[in-house]
């Protein structure tokens, strides 16, 4: 540990001799005036004590019933991912685009160094040495974040590669991306804390030539563990353009079939949308096997056998709670009960354990709400906010794949889009070639959630489940799409489907039951894929051919099970204007084959 005096750093016991980190960090705290400098090294004493710490603070309470796990509640206005406070500062404003907040770099830079000018006083400062995806990559990913917020710190080393053996592997030499994050609270002397302290005033700012992340004000999840969203997909989205790769907000599963047949599948919902859940599914169907490789971001590359590989950079499952119960997602429950977890925003039970709304299908009869409240089934409000979540190591998860571990990832044989939709979209839809694949992506529509901040509901285009999270202009990116296939073999590019367990009937309930019955898509995706069963070609794209479902076993009526596949022309007419405004904002940077796309479907559907 460093003990700071008169704002003069000594980095003396750095556990690095790397002169570009070094200097950073003794810049950093200059700026911030921390007490005191902890290094990260990633060992469980350090992790045990922070989280005694915690403990102390009153931030985090002891579970009885949950193996080395921990409750804690954020302050009520902290609660999810901030768009509206997101900015991509690209030198310039056009390579932001119109899907992004945009401040020139200079400016926010000034902006950000005067919120940070003293903002660490009466805290310590972590740095965090991390690493997202393998450390034996060919080119491993490196990140060092420095935080203030110990919570942070802890979180982190759940869902990253932390500490020591990551600044070995950096040498004095390797690049990697600094992220700086603080949560805005300096404490004068004597002043005593609060649980979760948190500034009202919040900036999330990625800076994509440089590669750099600097977040303030926020303690929540994608605003602060900037390995997650913040790396992984709006820095590395930019990385990827440039490279030739593709960072994607995807689930990655592997499907065995009763047969013993393998295929590796990738998923992009928007947030809350049901990517966790789906790549822990327990298919109902005999015979069929989900495992598990990632639950939220893919890094995906063409090997040199034309295949698209994938990878999920995560360490941990940052997961929403509400919904999540044996009957649901057993596998999630199978994950946190394994330990080693931490669950902000839930409710407590008067025994020590954690609740949320759907875990068990009756409330139990007294909780303490996340607010901190009494709680029971009458109280008429929500014990745990919606977008409340579990952090747990991922090797909990009792079907996480051996390929996970594998840096080289596994050969994608079809990607699903998907978002939340209560009409128009049918259960499940398959595109002709990679083109309109990228289409149907590219104008992906869901219902706005829980996860960031503002009106839940709302439909909206979220490109690939991407919106809050390109790091450049959407309109480059599709073209990225397009032309990362450019001259890939076409019978090896993964077959792209489109999906929707959210559509409703007459009475707004679901008309599919979702969850382990999704296995029923995933068979027929298979199924699809080797040619085994037919499809029904619409305006706009093949929908299972009736029949072709297994729906064995299911209560499902053959009017339901119709209402959930069926293309609606009406519907779709009423579509087309909200896609053509989406590519008007999009401007002169929509690729011309994705107009062209739309022109077809257009005709297609008689317009
Ligand atoms: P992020 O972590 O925010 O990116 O979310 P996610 O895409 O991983 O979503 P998740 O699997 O956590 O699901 C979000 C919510 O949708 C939960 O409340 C689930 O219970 C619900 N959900 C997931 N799958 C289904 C489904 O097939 N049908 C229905 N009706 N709800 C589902
Ligand atoms: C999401 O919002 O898509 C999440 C949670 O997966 S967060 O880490 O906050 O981004
Ligand atoms: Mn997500």
């Amino acid at each position: 540990m460093t003990t700071l005096e008169n704002d003069a750093p000594t980095l003396i016991d750095a556990p690095t001799t790397h002169p570009r980190m070094l200097a950073w960090v003794a810049e950093t705290a200059a700026l911030t005036t921390p007490d005191r400098v902890v290094w990260i090294d990633g060992s469980a004493q350090q992790h045990q004590s922070l989280i005694d710490d915690l403990v102390a603070a009153g931030t985090f309470v002891k579970l009885a019933k949950k193996k080395d796990s921990y409750w804690c509640a954020s302050d009520p206005t902290d609660v999810a991912r901030v768009e509206d406070r997101t900015f991509i500062c690209s030198v310039d404003e056009a390579d932001c685009g119109p899907t992004n907040n945009w401040m020139d770099p200079g400016e926010m830079r000034a902006v950000m160094k005067d919120l940070y000018r003293g903002c660490m006083k009466g805290r310590t400062m972590y740095v965090i040495p991390f690493v997202m995806g393998h450390l034996e990559a060919e080119k491993p990913m490196f990140g060092v974040e420095i935080t203030d917020s110990p919570y942070v710190v802890v979180s982190m080393n759940v869902m990253a590669k932390t500490g020591t053996r990551v600044l070995e592997k950096m040498g004095e030499t390797a690049d990697y991306v600094p992220a700086m994050h603080s949560i805005g609270a300096p404490l004068k002397p004597g002043q005593v804390d609060v649980a979760w302290p948190c500034n009202d005033t919040k900036y999330i700012v990625q800076f994509p030539e440089s590669r750099e992340i600097q977040s303030f004000g926020s303690g929540y999840g994608g605003n602060a563990l900037l390995g997650k969203k913040c790396y992984s997909l709006r820095i590395a989205s930019v990385m990827a353009r440039d490279e030739g790769w593709l960072a994607e907000h995807m689930l990655i599963l592997k499907l065995t079939s009763p047969e013993g047949t393998v295929k590796y599948i990738a998923a992009a919902f928007p947030s809350a949308c049901g990517k966790t859940n789906l790549a822990m599914l327990e298919p109902t169907i005999p015979g069929w096997k989900v495992e598990t490789l990632g639950d939220d971001i893919a890094w995906m590359r063409f090997g040199d056998d034309g295949r698209l590989w994938a990878t999920n950079p995560e360490n941990g499952l940052f997961g929403v709670a509400p919904g999540t119960g044996w009957d649901t997602n057993p596998n999630a429950m199978r994950a946190i009960d394994a330990g080693g977890s931490v669950f902000t925003n839930v409710a407590l039970t008067d025994d020590g354990d954690i609740w949320w709304e759907g875990m068990t299908p009756s409330p139990p009869a007294h909780l303490t709400d996340w607010h901190g409240n009494d709680w029971t089934p009458e109280s008429g409000t929500l014990s745990s906010h919606p977008n409340s979540r579990f952090c747990t190591p991922i090797r909990n998860c009792p079907i996480l794949a051996d390929e996970y571990d594998d840096p080289r990832g596994v050969p994608i044989s079809a990607i699903l889009f998907g978002g939340r939709r209560k009409t128009t979209i049918p259960l499940v839809t398959e595109s002709r070639d990679w083109t309109h694949g990228t289409f149907m992506g590219a104008t992906l529509s869901s219902e706005t959630t829980a996860a960031a901040t503002g009106a839940v509901g709302v439909v909206r285009r979220d490109p690939m489940a991407m919106l809050p999270f390109i790091g450049y202009h959407a309109g480059d990116y599709f073209q990225h799409w397009i032309d990362v296939a450019k001259g890939a073999d076409a019978d090896k590019l993964p077959k792209i489907f489109y999906v929707n367990w959210f559509r409703r009937d007459d009475e707004g309930g679901f008309l599919w039951p979702g969850y382990g019955e999704n296995g029923r898509v995933l068979k027929w995706v298979v199924d699809r894929l080797e040619g085994r069963v037919a499809a029904v070609e619409t305006p706009i794209g093949h929908v299972p051919a009736p029949g072709s479902l297994d729906v064995s076993g299911l209560s499902l009526t053959d009017d339901q099970l119709a209402q959930a596949v069926r293309v609606d022309v009406d519907e779709w007419k009423a579509e087309i204007p909200l896609i053509q405004e989406w590519f008007d904002k999009i401007g002169d940077k929509t690729p011309i084959t994705l107009l062209t796309e739309l022109d077809g479907l257009k005709a297609r559907l008689g317009l």
